[in-house]
């Protein structure tokens, strides 16, 4: 068979050889980025999104509307239809990512990020992860965070559950709501 001549071709599919087995495996990193994982969600064109409309359990919501599935909904514009708002103390999140994954990561969209002022973003919170739901290790702890978005990389571990426990909701001590707009989970 004439296998045809690919000038662009990586250094690796050089060689007639290695042609067939190295289009096997770009196939199969398209299907994986464009694929597979895109149907779990991916924002900002970056990483999954895990925790995207996946099972979300969380504190008592401060009005109809602002449930907890609301912080895994992919939206963020619209204010009380896409926040989780609660005004207990602690506030938490628990999301079940429904499989067992290798998680590097978080991203939290707090009150700014939809829009409402930059004062009402959650300062002090903590994100535990668990492979069974019953023991949970704790794998980011923030004290003072006043940004809109806040990215949390970690050293992966393997989990399924999530849980966001917020201490201390806004920057004001008078104000008792915490508003989650998005929780992603890469
Ligand atoms: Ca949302």
């Amino acid at each position: 068979m004439r296998l045809p001549r690919w000038n662009h071709a990586p250094r690796a599919c050089a060689s007639r050889r290695a042609w067939l087995t190295c289009c096997t495996c770009l196939l199969a990193i398209g299907a994986t980025t464009f694929g597979v994982d895109r149907a779990a969600g991916a924002h900002d064109g970056q990483q999954v999104d895990y925790a995207l409309h996946q099972p979300t359990t969380g504190s008592v919501i401060c009005k109809p509307g602002e449930e907890a599935e609301k912080a895994v909904n992919g939206l963020w514009a619209s204010k009380t239809q896409d926040k989780f708002c609660s005004k207990q103390r602690p506030a938490w999140l628990q999301i079940d990512l429904s499989s067992e994954r290798e998680v590097h990561g978080f991203r939290i969209r707090h009150a700014g990020a939809g829009g409402e002022p930059v004062t009402m973003n959650t300062r002090a919170f903590h994100i535990s992860t668990s492979d069974d739901g019953n023991t949970w290790t704790t794998v980011v702890s923030v004290q003072n965070n006043h940004d809109s978005v806040s990215t949390h990389p970690i050293k992966p571990i393997r989990a399924q559950y999530v849980r966001l426990v917020v201490t201390q909701p806004t920057q004001a001590e008078d104000d008792p709501a915490t508003r989650i707009y998005e929780v992603e989970v890469w």
